[in-house]
């Protein structure tokens, strides 16, 4: 009996101990993070960095929130997180500095190589080759955004994924992405982006869908200056949500609201919470109140501009590491000296590492200083008449303390402008052009995959036809080729509006719901945004969904994390992460201000970092899918909506032949004019260039098959050699996509050079086209149109 109850005696003890240590080392990160954020601040007041913004006042939270983040799981968050991922040890304070500094170099700023503002976090999901890690065994972080509720619809993917991975049975054997769909994404909102259309959406489709979410709002009651009075119904977000709640035998959402300067009540929820929606899959909400921000909004402005002297004062008081170190000392958990002891050692922890960024990043350039300095000095003694100036040069570049990469460049460029072709300017040229490109490979670098899994790097494989290949309508091959993807590739997963039941509004995936099953094809709710989300999430976790946006008039709802997330995520994580969705969807030459547009200029200024294919027919669209589904590049596919029921002969290599990206194809050789166009527009070229054979007039059109990349071997200015007049067209708006090709031939690949008579674009009116075939006709391009203007061309 005495023994047990000594034994009992020194358990308490030991798990005392335990949680005392826990909650000390929960406050010295807690610490560190604080003073990381106040010296941070003065480093961009003092000019060494540009921007800041940091997560004072947030750390209880982060440091609790941490603690249920588990090996597989997934944070789709913003700028305020730097606790949390100290806390969990994916970032170190020095890391934090090197972005804070912009340092280029990966391994100094391993989220972004200096690419993003501070405190936008990313892990690895790619390796060098772009084939996936084992996502099941790392705590993963996506790549944060600045726009605000940005992180939503991604959120949803995430998350997806993991009931994907938990309930399809094909996807079961990928135990390197997941373990049974036990991951949790972890999702951060400020409480002002919780206005944003982004969250609402988000939490509705989590809701129905039935995804482990944990969603936390750090609720500080300001959106830079507009408080929450203008923000949230009933200025609170947890109350405005809760006809959400989940109810027994109903779908929905588990609710929490904590205090965020209550450590213990936090630890508490989150336990709870998490653990539901890990298991349950039921999305879970901790409405986070009464967070504070010590320093305001950001290195931007002062907060006492607009909170009044209560509110700074409240915030003050309700500090959130003030109240834990009360809490610590009510609880007799440490004593105040103890305390003490963690909060210096935070302070002089936080300076050696900043020391330590800083000479990181400075290193590098002071380097490139002394090699241009010595090199402009050595000019100057091999050329007398311009040493003065050459001398002038290299110490005014000596003098800077804190030089930028440009400013060796400028340095030098100066003094190449001085000493002309000069011989003894050799070695400065070449030092020159090296640092150059060795800057373009730190900037201007993974807008797209470079390695193996580059679309550009899929070979050709022509399709197939023998005798008794049967001619069925375009959307029956579609039909049969999604069957057979389906049937081979277990990680495909298609989904959209009328995508599920009856297989979309053209059939294309018509019964291969009944055939795969709702987890794999699937109806989603009339929500593009989402939808588009749902697609990057997925396509992050290593699995392969086809998004369907029903006609491309719609994108435009989707278009933000399309432009924002998708198309920005090889280039802002330095080719770390890669999620190769495919959009699917359909457009151009139907009649009326929607569904028939084709604002393709749109889509293309706004989606570089995305492929964009515009296959003038379905078996067309099949090789650039099996491109696509060779590489991890993402895209959007517009298919020509008035194709689905026109004539194609079905491939035999259905699966295998693929249509390389960026090799236009020459679809009607001619010798009197070069005619550039797309998709379904080609159907019109094609029957003005007939009318035009009456008059001796010989055309030949080009298909360019993909207007992202475009014509990558410069095929259209070989037509052009040959005809020296070339006209673009297409039915966009003018100076949309026909200008981007005009430009790319004419500048680009010089086509300027063989012109013989101005060059023309020919597109729709500026108007969204009129209902009715009188309206598509007389607001689009039409056949009798280009006659009339290639007539006019030829008579040049
Ligand atoms: C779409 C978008 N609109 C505006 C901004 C500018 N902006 C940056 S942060 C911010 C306020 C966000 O407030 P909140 O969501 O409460 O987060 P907090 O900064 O308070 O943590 C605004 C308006 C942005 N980044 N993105
Ligand atoms: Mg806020």
């Amino acid at each position: 009996m005495e023994n047990q109850t000594s034994a009992t005696l020194v358990n308490e003890k030991l798990s005392f101990d335990r949680f005392r240590e826990e909650v000390l080392n929960d406050y010295k990160i807690a610490c560190i993070s604080r003073e990381a954020s106040l010296v941070a601040r003065k480093e961009v007041l003092t000019g060494k960095a540009k921007f800041g913004i940091f997560g004072d006042g947030k750390e209880l939270a982060q440091v609790a929130m941490a603690k249920f983040f588990q090996t597989g799981d997934f944070r789709s968050g913003y700028y305020r997180d730097q606790t949390f991922m100290f806390a969990i040890g994916l970032a170190t304070v020095e890391q934090f500095f090197s972005q804070l500094f912009a340092d280029p170099d990966i391994s100094n700023d391993p989220f972004s190589a200096g690419r993003q503002m501070n405190a936008h976090f990313a892990t690895p999901f790619v390796d060098e080759n772009g084939e996936w890690l084992d996502l099941a065994n790392r705590k993963n972080i996506s790549a944060d955004i600045a726009p605000t509720a940005g992180q939503m619809p991604r959120a949803l993917g995430l998350a997806l994924a993991s009931k994907s991975f938990r309930t399809v049975e094909e996807l079961k054997q990928f135990k390197d992405l997941s373990d049974n769909g036990n991951e949790v994404c972890f999702v951060t909102v400020g409480d002002a982006s919780t206005s944003e259309g982004h969250f609402w959406e988000t939490i509705n489709a989590a809701a129905v869908l039935q995804v482990p979410m944990a969603i936390f709002v750090w609720d500080d009651g300001y959106g830079i200056s507009v408080p929450k009075k203008y923000q949230t119904a009933k200025s609170s977000i947890s109350e405005a949500l809760m006809g959400m709640q989940k109810e027994e035998g109903t779908n929905g959402i588990h609710i929490y609201a904590v205090k965020g300067w209550d450590y213990a009540g936090m630890c508490e929820k989150f336990e709870e919470g998490i653990r539901i929606t890990r298991e349950t899959h039921v999305p879970v909400l901790f409405h986070v109140e009464e967070m504070t921000q010590p320093q305001g909004h950001s290195t931007s402005g002062s907060h006492e501009r607009y909170k009044p002297s209560e509110r700074l004062d409240w915030e003050r008081e309700w500090d959130g590491i003030k109240k834990m170190r009360e809490w610590i000392l009510e609880n007799m958990l440490a004593s105040d000296s103890e305390l003490g002891e963690i909060e210096q050692h935070s302070k002089e922890f936080v300076r050696e590492n900043r020391a330590k960024a800083w000479e990181k990043y400075l290193g590098p350039i002071r380097k490139q200083v002394a090699q241009a300095v010595e090199l402009i000095n050595n000019l100057a003694k091999s050329l007398p008449e311009q040493a003065s100036q050459l001398v002038r040069l290299s110490s005014e570049l000596v003098s800077n303390h804190e030089p930028l990469r440009r400013d060796v460049l400028k340095s030098l460029n100066a003094a190449l402008d001085l000493v002309g072709d000069h011989d003894g300017a050799y070695w400065t040229r070449d030092f020159y052009n090296d640092l150059l490109a060795e800057n373009q490979k730190l900037y201007n670098t993974y807008l797209y995959n470079e390695g193996p899994k580059s679309a550009m790097k899929v070979e050709e494989v022509k399709p197939e036809f023998s005798e008794d290949t049967p001619t069925l309508n375009g959307f029956e091959i579609l039909n049969r080729y999604f069957d057979e993807a389906f049937a081979q590739n277990p990680k495909l997963l298609a989904f959209g509006e009328d995508v599920g039941q009856i297989g979309d509004v053209n059939q294309g995936f018509s019964g291969l719901q009944l055939k795969y099953g709702e987890g794999r094809i699937s109806d989603t709710g009339i929500r593009e945004l989402t939808i588009v989300g749902q697609g990057i999430g997925l396509a992050m976790r290593g699995l392969r969904p086809i998004a369907e946006i029903q006609y491309l008039d719609y994108l435009l709802y989707g278009l933000e994390p399309l432009s924002d997330d998708a198309a920005t995520l090889h280039y802002r994580t330095f080719g770390q992460q890669s999620c190769p969705v495919i959009v699917r969807t359909r457009g151009h030459r139907l009649e009326g201000i929607w569904h028939s547009g084709s604002p393709m200029g749109m889509v293309i200024n706004s989606l570089r970092g995305i492929y964009v294919c515009v296959p003038r027919n379905m078996v067309q669209a099949i090789g650039m899918y099996n491109t696509l589904l060779k590489s991890n590049d993402p895209v959007i596919m517009i298919e020509c909506l008035n194709g689905y029921r026109l004539k194609e002969r079905l491939p035999d290599n259905l699966l295998e032949f693929t249509v390389p990206l960026g090799i236009p194809e020459v679809i009607r050789p001619g010798t009197d004019i070069t005619i550039v166009s797309y998709g379904a527009t080609l159907r019109i070229t094609q029957n003005a260039a007939e009318m035009l054979e009456a008059f001796d007039i010989s055309c030949e059109i080009i298909d360019v098959q993909t207007l992202l990349p475009f014509d990558v071997h410069h095929k259209i200015v070989d037509s052009l050699k040959k005809t020296n007049r070339i006209v673009f067209i297409d039915e966009d708006v003018p100076g949309g996509a026909a200008a981007f090709m005009f430009n790319k031939v004419l500048e680009e690949q010089g086509g300027y050079r063989y012109l013989d008579v101005a060059p023309r674009t020919i597109t729709a009116k500026a108007h969204r086209p009129a209902y009715g075939s009188d309206g598509d006709y007389f607001s689009k391009p039409n056949a009798e149109e280009i006659e009339a203007v290639i007539k006019e061309m030829m008579k040049e």
